[in-house]
């Protein structure tokens, strides 16, 4: 299987995050796709490459709005010029035109476009976020490209993750979705219908707000109950799609402390479902935070139960285009997310 290895990952630096009335250190840190390289390496799983630069930002426009992307692009910049200390400091959110305000203005103010283009106050800002974030759609679109083109399988090795980002907003540590530009890019290549399956402990909201009303982009995702989980306000099981795309959406919730037996069942019925809608090929959101480890999540995997995952997936036979999400026991996560790739090659064949 080749990668696509996003080498400027580690511009993307959040120090901090807001979590439960204080600053704590950001559990979305650099080492966690080093781990995952080396994992990588060590089992020989094929290629890595670093995705060439994207030539232009018309990818990632596809499933972004022009106005977010600008100003993505001058974010940190903007931020600085605020006050040249806050060039030591990550930029994080404040204020949010919640119900009853108006999001179709554009405020001049810097602090209140934060607000109007994130929903959440743990995910900063850094002086090289829109660099890595940029990159990392390159490798997305790299990965889509190499499984249009006949490979059965890639993996977009990246972080920031992607799919709590929306068309026109970032949070849950996520600036720009990687597996909605991949679907996307699969959908631009040729292909007429595809999937999104995401088996991240979280809901894929950006993902599924992106597709919602569309029949030719499939999207399910297994992930904690929103009643107790971030991202607490989409996820649920009656969130169906819309208009055109009534029925091109399924959440499988499932409670926190769902363990592996429960877990590979509600895979089925996800697999299932891309079955039925006659996808020809998937994008995976792969997080690994569904680990029994993991420090911010509630689902009990093991390390082994990873190889049954890539297995279940490889089983569906469709191409798949792998894009790297959430998981932050960083010990553990090469093994994790290696396994699933292992599991799915072994399997594939
Ligand atoms: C890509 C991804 O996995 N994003 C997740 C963002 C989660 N941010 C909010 C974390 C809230 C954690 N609640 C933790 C309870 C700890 N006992
Ligand atoms: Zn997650």
């Amino acid at each position: 299987m080749i990668t696509f290895f996003n080498d400027r990952h580690a511009l993307h630096h959040g120090k901090m995050e807001m979590f439960r009335g204080e600053l704590v250190p950001c559990f979305e840190v650099p080492s966690r796709v080093d781990h995952v390289l080396k994992e990588l390496k060590a089992r020989q799983l094929g290629a890595i490459e670093s995705a060439p630069e994207l030539a232009d930002t018309s990818a990632i426009t596809r499933v972004h709005s022009q106005r977010y992307v600008d100003f993505l692009t001058g974010a940190w910049d903007e931020w600085v010029a605020l006050d040249p200390s806050n060039a030591q400091r990550d930029a994080i959110p404040s204020y949010w035109p919640i119900r009853t305000f108006r999001s179709d203005v554009l405020p001049a103010s810097f602090p209140a476009r934060m607000g109007l283009f994130s929903f959440d106050a743990g995910s900063p800002l850094t002086s090289g976020t829109w660099t890595a974030a940029r990159a990392g759609a390159g490798c997305a679109l790299a990965a889509a490209r190499s499984v249009a083109g006949g490979e059965r399988a890639a993996f977009a090795l990246t972080r920031p993750p992607g799919h709590h980002a929306g068309v026109d907003f970032f949070g849950g540590y996520c600036f720009l979705n990687n597996a909605a530009i991949a679907a996307q890019a699969l959908r631009d290549t040729g292909l007429d219908r595809v999937a999104v399956l995401d088996i991240d402990f979280h809901h894929g909201n950006g993902t599924q707000a992106i597709f919602y009303g569309r029949a030719d982009v499939f999207t399910t995702s297994i992930h904690g109950d929103p009643r107790t989980e971030y991202p607490y306000y989409l996820g649920y099981a009656d969130e169906r799609g819309e208009g055109e795309g009534l029925g091109f959406n399924r959440n499988l919730p499932l409670a926190r402390g769902t363990g592996f037996a429960a877990w590979r069942e509600a895979l089925a019925q996800a697999l299932q479902g891309i079955a039925d809608s006659k996808a020809q090929a998937m994008v995976v959101s792969l997080g690994v935070d569904t680990f029994a480890g993991d420090p911010i999540s509630g689902f009990g995997l093991q390390s082994p139960d990873y190889l049954r995952v890539g297995e279940d997936i490889a089983a569906a036979g469709l191409p798949a285009v792998f894009v790297f999400e959430g998981g932050y026991a960083v010990a553990e996560i090469g093994v994790n997310a290696v396994n699933v790739l292992d599991g799915f090659r072994q399997r594939a064949g």
